[in-house]
């Protein structure tokens, strides 16, 4: 079967290149390894691809097939900061639980080990605009 995220129809409501580093998985801290990644923001979901789409701005899902590297569900997830974790500039803190097609609906368990990343832009706006975009889906999913 297709991952959930291919079938999913929510609109993007944000998408594009920052630099990424998982830290933690499954509550496992992880060594960071730093790389550009296509982040994009729909639903509930935060999808993480290796690479953009080859046509912009009609695919926004990425390529055909392409898999995304991961997928978390910002269904109670959490934003901070990520200036202790990093000694780069404008750094954004996620934690969030994988995305787990069959997980039920309404809000999850903050302190399930999930999976944490970090998501850095040099460029202030970019990142600023990032967790914007990211506090308003997860404040809209918490009063859902
Ligand atoms: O939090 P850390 O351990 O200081 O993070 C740095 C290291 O992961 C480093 O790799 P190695 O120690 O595995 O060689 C990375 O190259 C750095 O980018 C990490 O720090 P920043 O501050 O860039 O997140």
């Amino acid at each position: 079967p297709l991952p959930q995220v291919l079938d999913d129809p929510h609109e993007v409501e944000r998408s594009g290149m920052l630099n990424m580093t998982k830290i933690a998985q499954g509550g496992r801290k992880l060594r960071k390894n730093w790389g550009p990644s296509w982040v994009v923001l729909a639903g509930n979901s935060l999808v993480f691809y290796r690479e953009p789409p080859p046509t912009v701005p009609c695919t926004v899902w990425g390529p055909a097939g392409s898999r995304p590297e991961s997928s978390v569900d910002l269904r109670g997830a959490a934003l901070a900061h990520g200036r202790q974790l990093s000694s780069r500039r404008n750094v954004l803190h996620v934690s969030a639980l994988p995305l787990i097609p069959e997980a039920p609906p309404g809000p999850r368990i903050r302190t399930v080990p999930g999976h944490e990343f970090l998501l850095q832009s040099d460029h202030e706006a970019e990142l600023r605009a990032w967790h914007c975009a990211l506090r308003a889906v997860i404040e809209r999913l918490d009063r859902e």
